[in-house]
């Protein structure tokens, strides 16, 4: 597997040298609203240590990014009045990954409507 490239965009965003819509953030962890979303309030959530994706990933890092994920799918029940969440994570680009930051899709679900490809 290639390694770590610390100038992927997503690390430029957690190194704040690129903006992005915040949407919850701890000492190991950063959720931020997609650029390109499949449904609104559709988040990505990203260990702050760098992590190409589940394979390099530590595990309690790994823990850590799927507690978050599990906040930001029940708030998302509120805000967005949503019906379910889609949870996805994509491993290289045969796995249908793009950027290699490490990073977890929450996407609310509204009942009767088709997800953005
Ligand atoms: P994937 O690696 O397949 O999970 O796709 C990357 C996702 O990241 C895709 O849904 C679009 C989103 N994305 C790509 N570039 C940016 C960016 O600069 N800012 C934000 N907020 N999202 C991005």
């Amino acid at each position: 597997m290639p390694s770590y490239d610390q100038n992927n965009i997503f690390a430029k965003i957690l190194r704040g040298e690129l903006p992005c819509h915040k949407v919850y953030e701890d000492d190991k962890a950063l959720a931020f609203l997609d650029i390109m979303p499949r449904a609104p309030g559709h988040t990505l959530v990203l260990p702050k240590a760098p992590a190409r994706n589940i394979l390099d990933c530590p595990p309690d890092d790994l823990a850590h990014v799927h507690k978050v994920a599990q906040k930001i799918a029940k708030a998302a029940i509120g805000a967005f009045g949503a019906d379910g969440i889609t949870v996805q994570q994509f491993n290289e680009s045969a796995g249908g990954q793009v950027v290699f930051h490490l990073h977890v899709h929450v996407i609310p679900r509204k009942a009767g409507e088709m997800m953005k490809p």
